[in-house]
């Protein structure tokens, strides 16, 4: 159980206050979802911007990856429920594949 004191609860409201700018910055980037189901990618193209953060996740019994064709990203093998979360700074168009299902493709364009 955690007791907040009067003077903690002001500290705290200082503190979010200060924090705001930060906060509206860190605002603008957004998460995206794409899972992995039927031996599928779920949406299989996105467009996000650059800072937005794609979490993958897969929902098949089979494993799967999300490996860019690039080699600029790899989440990774993903089991049953398992997610990988990728962060994406640099603007352009990444297709990327399932590195143990060849013919399961996607693509995330960062605009
Ligand atoms: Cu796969």
């Amino acid at each position: 159980m955690t007791k907040i004191t009067r003077r903690q609860m002001l500290h705290r409201a200082a503190g979010s206050v200060a924090a705001l700018p930060v906060l509206a910055v860190a605002a603008r980037a957004a998460t995206h979802q794409v899972s992995i189901q039927g031996f599928a990618f779920s949406p299989a193209s996105i467009t996000i911007a650059a800072g937005d953060t794609v979490v993958f996740t897969n929902a098949d019994n089979a494993p799967h990856t999300a490996t860019a064709d690039s080699g600029a990203f790899d989440t990774g093998r993903l089991g049953r429920d398992a997610s990988a979360q990728l962060t994406f700074s640099n603007p352009g168009t990444y297709t990327y594949f399932c590195n143990f299902h060849r013919n399961m493709k996607g693509s995330i364009t960062v605009a």
